[in-house]
């Protein structure tokens, strides 16, 4: 089919759906009921003991043991906040050891999987699941291979793609086009990773590999804990279908979703700060908190057994995925036919997001923990320079973490240090380090 016949039937079909969405993009929450999740969901390992946690953990590393345990990493956005050339979990943030996002994730596995493995005498691997969009695959396969995977298996890691989606016009009437032969296309949101899923046949692999328990999250949290064995055995424990990590919203104005109790279907929904109304992000409670401050950070436990049982219900269905948009600066061809690289937004980039599947989940299957940000929350989203969210904040808060850990092991530190994943997965294992004076910007 040429371009331009993929082009009508493409507008036949979405339009009236894309319009819809710029209507949903204007009012969003307005007249919408919400309040936080109930206590039965929501859960804080702020507040848990240290018997719960270990609890939770040994539930984990014996997931893992059992080779139960697999990892979706979503790396298909175009960091373009970021400013770098090249997929963001290949970003040197600028540690004293330079490893990018991918090499700290990888030694996060590799640490967890060893924990695990020494703990029940067993040799269980963890498969890694990388979703990669058309414009980030070839650059983040190859860096894989330059890095010899980084010391895993090449065998532990999947790469697959999630799908495209058109780029229509302002008004949502028209799909740009790129050329005079294909239409203007772009990644279909984080959402579209239960196409890709399917698509990929990866629920098969899942099967045939006994993966029960998938972790997903998203490459730009240098603080992340892949294949947190808390997590994973928090969920387990709980008996939950599909479970999210969140952390304290810093500010009213943070770019995070919050994670709330929709009033119109009595079920958990993530409100996006794209779409939010900022009243409702700035309420507070007497205590002078934010009355929504369970901040969602692309942090997600899933069954098997849900994703076999609802991905073919959610794929291509706007009740789970509807399109969110995006007002972009779209290359492409102007109304005389001559391509053009806007300085002005000229059209809409379509977006399915992740978490709107929540709302399928029964209430008492859907669960919530709280973590501390401090160890588990650094996003990279921003250039130098920018307010927050940086590689200096990044790199600071890492730093941080890994100075408090050597710390409470009696270390005596001059400035700050940075512990590899490779000796420590969330500050265990470091008792080395007593008594020692260790140097500043120090690897330990
Ligand atoms: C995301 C969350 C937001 C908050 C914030 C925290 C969504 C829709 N929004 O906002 O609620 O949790 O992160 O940092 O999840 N990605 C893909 N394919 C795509 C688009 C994104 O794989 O087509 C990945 C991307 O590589 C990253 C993650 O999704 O790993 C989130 O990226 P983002 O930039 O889309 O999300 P952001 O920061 O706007």
């Amino acid at each position: 089919m040429s371009a331009l016949e993929t082009k009508k039937v493409l507008e036949e079909k979405l339009s009236p759906v894309v319009k819809q969405a710029i209507e949903f993009s204007k009012t969003s929450t307005k007249g919408r009921k919400f309040s936080p999740l109930s206590p039965h969901s929501a859960f804080s390992l702020i507040d848990s003991t240290a018997e719960t946690k270990q609890k939770w953990s040994d539930i984990g590393l014996e997931a893992i043991s059992k080779g139960e345990v697999g990892v979706i990493l979503m790396a298909g956005g175009q960091g373009t906040r970021l400013g770098s050339s090249k997929p963001k979990g290949c970003y040197n943030i600028g540690l004293p050891s330079n490893k990018s996002l991918f090499q700290i994730q990888a030694e996060k596995i590799i640490k967890v999987q060893t924990l695990a493995n020494e703990k029940h005498n067993t040799n269980a691997k963890i498969y890694w699941y990388i979703m990669t969009s058309k414009p980030t695959r070839a650059d983040t396969e190859q860096f894989f291979v330059d890095n010899k995977y980084f010391g895993l298996e090449s065998s532990q890691v999947t790469f697959f793609n999630q799908g495209t989606l058109p780029c229509f016009d302002k008004n949502g009437e028209q799909i740009l086009l790129e050329s005079t032969d294909a239409i203007a296309q772009s990644p279909d949101g984080n959402g579209g990773l239960y196409k890709a899923i399917h698509t990929n046949g990866l629920l098969e692999d899942f099967t045939n590999k006994g993966i029960k328990h998938i972790h997903m999250y998203c490459v730009d949290n240098v603080l992340v804990r892949v294949a947190d064995p808390v997590f994973i055995g928090f969920s387990i424990d709980k008996k939950f279908l599909l479970s999210t990590k969140v952390v304290r919203k810093r500010d009213a104005s943070e770019s995070v979703g919050l994670i709330v109790l929709d009033a119109s279907n009595n079920r958990p929904s993530v409100i996006e700060y794209s779409e939010i109304d900022p009243k409702l992000a700035e309420q507070k409670d007497e205590d002078g908190l934010l009355h929504f401050r369970a901040a969602n950070i692309v942090n997600h436990y899933y069954s098997v057994e849900l994703l076999k049982e609802r991905i073919p219900k959610w794929v291509d269905n706007q009740e789970f995925l509807p399109f969110h948009i995006a007002y972009k600066k779209i290359p492409s061809l102007n109304s005389e036919g001559v391509f053009e690289k806007p300085t002005e937004p000229n059209g809409i980039k379509l977006e399915q997001f992740i978490f709107d599947v929540f709302k399928d989940i029964e209430n008492e299957r859907f669960g919530s923990l709280e973590v501390e940000r401090s160890e588990e929350f650094s996003p990279l989203k921003n250039g130098s320079g920018a307010a927050n969210d940086t590689p200096e904040t990044s790199v600071a808060n890492y730093l941080d973490l890994s100075t408090k850990w050597v710390k409470a092991q009696g270390a005596e530190v001059d400035g700050k240090v940075e512990v590899s994943s490779l000796t420590s997965y969330a500050g265990e294992g470091l008792e080395s380090v007593k008594g020692k004076k260790l140097e500043n910007l120090q690897i330990v």
